[in-house]
């Protein structure tokens, strides 16, 4: 049986010096209860915390673990290079190879700029379409998540209001002016909003399937119909591939839906694990940003040797091995047949959601396409299946509103050890 002791004492010692004890807010495992368990070591798809308990790991470091934990290829390049010194702040030959693999794997880009998290990609993103339309404002979508810059944290105005309201303490409501938010997937509510704010959008910025409500896939023809309005509109659309980027497929969603963005954001797997974000664009866009042009970016690490090198050998493996994403893609689905025969018998309303290597269950009678019905999910079930799986070695999101990452190191023993996992934990939430 699962104990947690020594986690419990390290997550005591660590509320002492950090807030809420963790370095970002969703481990701290607020929305399902309890400690949350300290991670030791982990390899391939298995994790060890402190307490010498294994799991199975649904997480992969929230998506860059795509090829698995520790995988000795990447580990073995950082070794090399750290040899070397960990930071220059001057130029490296290595950004120019990884810029330039990231130009042949995804379409539609000419110029990429590293920055060191998906969060600063994303805001640097906004800051070049507003620099590049000269225009101020910028749609994002209601459940989307872009970082945490001010911008990005606002929620829907209320009611029909097409402005913002902030959604955080610290952030002015003079910047949430600019924050216009839209229903996912309701292509006529992006039109009202483009109507009651006509010529003052720079950018609609879209997760192309966003995994930060769980994971919700785009209707048929809504990424289209968006790639139409901002023609029409002489709006940039902005995909935030930091989940999807280098995951759905070697060129991203761009690739996967045949649907091109003017702006592609990435974070996660573009840096092995380490902390890389980066934006990129046509050289015309690309052009606008310092010192090529006059919308200002910098980072003392961006480029980052260690970083690269993490991230270009992991890019390099994907390049080479394109079934890699045919293989994933039919775990997840094996993964969510198993899943959906034990919760069709288990008598709990549920949806699943897959696309890809990206897959989340929720608790609900409705289908997900939106934050709205998302938000149907009974909070109080998640919670209790998230324990469940848990303490039988099964290491999913602690929250009903994110999604699940697959890993390539994932077998099938190991799917069917969580499809079983589940089967037990929805036997168990019924007593
Ligand atoms: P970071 O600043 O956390 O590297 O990236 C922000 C970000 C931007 N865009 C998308 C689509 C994202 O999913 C993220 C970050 N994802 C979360 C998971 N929901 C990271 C986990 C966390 O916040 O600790």
């Amino acid at each position: 049986m699962y104990q947690y002791k020594r986690s419990s004492e390290l997550f005591d010692q660590a509320q002492k010096y950090i807030p809420g004890g963790v370095n970002s807010p969703v481990r701290a495992y607020k929305s399902v209860g309890g400690t949350p368990v300290f991670i030791k070591k982990a390899k391939g798809s298995i994790l060890t915390d402190e307490d010498d308990n294994e799991y199975i790991d649904y997480i992969s470091s929230w998506g860059p673990m795509i090829l698995g934990h520790a995988l000795p290829v990447v580990i073995n390049a950082i070794k090399d290079k750290v040899e070397n010194s960990t930071s220059f702040g001057a130029p490296t030959k290595l950004e120019t190879q990884i810029a330039k693999l990231i130009v042949d794997m995804v379409p539609n880009i000419e110029m990429v700029r590293m920055v060191n998290s998906g969060t600063e990609a994303c805001m640097s993103a906004i800051r070049v379409a507003r620099g590049y339309t000269g225009r101020n404002k910028f749609i994002k979508f209601e459940g989307c998540y872009h970082g945490h810059s001010d911008s990005f944290l606002i929620k829907a105005g209320s009611g029909a209001s097409t402005f913002g309201e902030p959604n955080s303490p610290g952030v002015t409501p003079g910047t949430a002016n600019d924050t216009l938010t839209a229903k996912y997937n309701d292509i006529e509510n992006v039109k009202q909003v483009i109507a009651n704010n006509k010529g003052e959008i720079a950018a609609i910025i879209v997760e192309a399937v966003a995994g930060n409500m769980g994971c919700v896939l785009p209707k048929k023809g809504f990424l289209e119909d968006l790639r139409q309005i901002c023609d029409k509109e002489n709006i940039l659309l902005i995909f935030d591939e930091v989940m999807s980027g280098f995951r759905l497929a070697k060129g991203g969603a761009q690739e996967y839906f045949g649907v091109k963005a003017d702006i592609a954001i990435f974070g996660k797997v573009i840096g092995g694990g380490m902390p890389v974000g980066a934006y990129a664009g046509s050289k015309e866009i690309m052009s606008v940003v310092s010192p090529m042009g006059p919308v200002y970016q910098a980072g003392t690490l961006s480029g980052n040797p260690i970083a690269m090198i993490a991230g270009y050998t992991l890019l390099k493996e994907l390049n080479n091995k394109p079934e890699t994403y045919t293989e994933l893609a039919a775990k997840c689905e094996y993964l969510h047949k198993g899943l959906d025969k034990e919760f069709a018998k288990s008598g709990f309303d549920y949806r699943i959601n897959r696309c890809g290597s990206m897959i989340s269950i929720f608790f609900t009678d409705v289908d997900v396409v939106d934050f709205e019905t998302s938000s149907t999910a009974n909070n109080e079930l998640f919670p209790k299946f998230f324990h469940e799986m848990l303490k039988r070695g099964i290491y999913l999101p602690p929250s009903t509103f994110e999604s699940y990452f697959l890993s390539n190191t994932l077998t099938y023993e190991m799917l069917d050890k969580t499809i079983q996992a589940a089967k037990e934990s929805l036997e168990a939430m019924k007593a």
